[in-house]
């Protein structure tokens, strides 16, 4: 049996991760892979539970070590029941947001420390990192207008958060693909959305061998 890849699709909200998941979903499995498209905060019972309690904009929110403490429990919750177990049999994983967005949320945006942050995660995923990251990158401007269009109740608890926040998000995933250009790959997020997907699958090429 050959054996899994993981790929995570990260970037900031409104970059595209859905979309692009799908169509690399898609392609992968026209391509003979078995495929298991997922998300994150969720992806089993449990952890779509508790993305509900993190992004629900009921109650008075979480502070930042609750809220990545959350975000552990479910990536663990995920990589036990669904992640491991579809890597073992030899399926490719396809998942929007794994732990570089806990690194820029809580982290770059929050505040708190790489060195908490990833010792959750080697606690709660024993540190399981994708073969590929593709970071979709596109301005501000061009989510803001995608996200005016499509959230027309307003944005998520998080989403919700300001300008400042967002930019240093943005900036964190950026230093992430800089200093680790073998884990990465950074995607040009603008154009139609088959233009983007081709610039995926050429980066995604490389890891079928
Ligand atoms: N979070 C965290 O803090 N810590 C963590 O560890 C994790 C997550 C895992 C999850 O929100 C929130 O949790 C997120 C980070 C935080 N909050 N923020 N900000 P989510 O899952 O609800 O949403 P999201 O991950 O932020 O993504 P999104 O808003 O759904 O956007 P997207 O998946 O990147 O984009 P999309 O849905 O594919 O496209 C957005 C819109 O643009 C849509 O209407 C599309 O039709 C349109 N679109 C897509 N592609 C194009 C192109 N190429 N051109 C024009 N329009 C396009």
């Amino acid at each position: 049996m050959s054996s899994g890849r993981f790929i995570a699709l990260e970037g900031g909200e409104g970059t595209g991760k859905s979309t692009q998941s799908r169509l690399l979903a898609e392609a992968l499995r026209a391509s003979g892979h078995e495929v298991v498209q997922t998300r994150e905060p969720g992806g089993t019972a449990g952890a779509e539970a508790i993305r509900a309690l993190l992004l629900g904009v009921e109650g008075e929110g979480w502070g930042a070590r609750a809220e990545a403490l959350l975000f552990a429990a479910a990536r663990a919750d995920h990589v036990e029941r669904l992640i491991r177990p579809a890597l073992a049999r030899g399926a490719w994983v396809v998942c929007d947001r794994f732990i570089d967005s806990t690194r820029a949320y809580q982290g770059g945006g929050g505040g708190l420390s790489e060195e908490d942050l990833l010792t959750l995660h080697r606690i709660g995923s024993e540190g399981l990192l994708p073969d590929l990251t593709l970071l979709i990158e596109v301005p501000p401007q061009e989510t803001a207008r995608r996200l005016a269009a499509r959230d027309l109740d307003g944005p998520d608890r998080i989403g919700g958060r300001g300008e400042a926040y967002h930019a240093r998000v943005s900036a964190s995933f950026a230093g992430y693909a800089e200093a680790e250009p073998e884990r990465f790959a950074r995607i040009d997020g603008l154009g139609e959305p088959e233009a983007i997907h081709r610039r995926i699958m050429d980066a995604v090429a490389g890891l079928a061998s």
